[in-house]
């Protein structure tokens, strides 16, 4: 089992279909092992956006992440990362496929609805970066048998 990190942007907040793309990862079958409301400091945003730091547009990816407080999420399953980040799409929502959260809800390069983990290694500092631990649950799915078989 692998889990990943997903920030809901003020993108997201803002419109109010926090509940909808909550509910395309639980039909998908990936368990909310974590999910709270924050507001993100400067210091956490300079950090999980560094490798951005250069960038002419880096204060207005700041400043919009700080419009209103976001949601971020653990979400638990077999490839969690790779399979949220297709559920993702890429990062511009006007070049995003239709089905895919940022292709059905952004038509925005910067207002893209969701963040999610790059890799195991990127989830692992994100999820640290964004829970404490007693932040994470374990607890057990009764869908896990249905949900992958004998994979
Ligand atoms: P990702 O979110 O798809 O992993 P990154 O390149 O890590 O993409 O960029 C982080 C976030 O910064 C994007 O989701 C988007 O909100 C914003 N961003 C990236 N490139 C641009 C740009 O060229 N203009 C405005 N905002 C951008």
């Amino acid at each position: 089992m692998e889990k990943t990190l997903v920030i809901l942007k003020p993108s997201a907040v803002q419109r109010s279909i926090v509940g909808e793309v909550v509910s395309r990862f639980e039909k998908k079958g990936l368990q909310i092992v974590g999910m709270k409301m924050v507001s993100l400091s400067d210091s956490i945003l300079e950090e999980h956006y560094s490798h951005l730091k250069e960038k002419p547009f880096f204060k207005r990816i700041k400043d919009s992440m700080q419009v209103s407080p976001v949601i971020v999420m653990a979400l638990e399953g077999l490839e969690a990362v790779e399979v949220v980040r297709m559920m993702a799409g890429p990062t511009n929502g006007r070049k995003a496929q239709p089905g895919t959260i940022r292709g059905d809800y952004s038509v925005s390069v910067q207002e893209n609805i969701i963040h999610a983990s790059d890799s195991p290694e990127t989830a692992e500092a994100e999820l640290k970066r964004f829970f404490l631990e007693n932040e994470i649950f374990n607890y057990p799915s009764p869908a896990f048998v249905n949900l992958y078989a004998n994979d």
